[in-house]
């Protein structure tokens, strides 16, 4: 049985977040997707709005649960006895943060990391960007699951 973790902050979720989620449901038996903490980001959607939004969008696939923490990804993944980690990358920039962080995770408990390469269509989307476009009034219908559309627009 192969149980992977695709951690992440998910401010909100995004249709490059869903592609690695479909696509990390084919790879691994079971997927966990876990809504943590980045200490560099401010978040506009609370615990539980995260949840409710990565549960709707991952209905679909019948080996995807959610979860959430707050404390070290390694200590998440040991919780829910998870030895794999799964990132998506879409650029250089990406890799270099990514790397740092996935060999001081195996070094921290040996867990490992698996990067998907983003899909072309999704390389320029971020949780960041969008919520950007959106305060200032630009549409960002097409880079996000409609569920998650509803709610951005709500909260703004
Ligand atoms: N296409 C493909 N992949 C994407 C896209 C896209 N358009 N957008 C984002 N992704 C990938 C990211 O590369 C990342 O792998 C994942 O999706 C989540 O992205 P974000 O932006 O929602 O989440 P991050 O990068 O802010 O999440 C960071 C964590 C919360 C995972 C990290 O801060 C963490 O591990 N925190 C816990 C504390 C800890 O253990 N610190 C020590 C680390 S060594």
């Amino acid at each position: 049985m192969s149980r992977a973790v695709f951690p992440g902050t998910f401010d909100p979720p995004t249709n490059g977040h869903l592609d690695v989620i479909a696509r990390a449901a084919v790879a691994f038996d079971e997927v966990i997707v876990g809504a943590g903490v980045n200490q560099a980001k401010q978040r506009l959607f609370s615990d539980a709005e995260r949840v409710e939004m990565l549960t709707e969008i991952a209905a679909p696939f019948g080996n995807v649960t959610i979860g959430t923490f707050d404390g070290l990804l390694v200590d998440f993944c040991r919780s829910v006895d998870a030895p794999v980690i799964v990132k998506g990358l879409r650029s250089g920039s990406d890799y270099d943060y990514e790397l740092r962080m996935a060999q001081m995770n195996h070094k921290l408990t040996g867990v490992d990391t698996v990067f998907l390469p983003t899909a072309p269509e999704n390389g320029y989307v971020s949780s960041s960007l969008i919520k950007e476009i959106a305060r200032l009034g630009g549409p960002v219908d097409a880079f996000l699951p409609p569920a998650v559309h509803a709610r951005l627009l709500d909260k703004l």
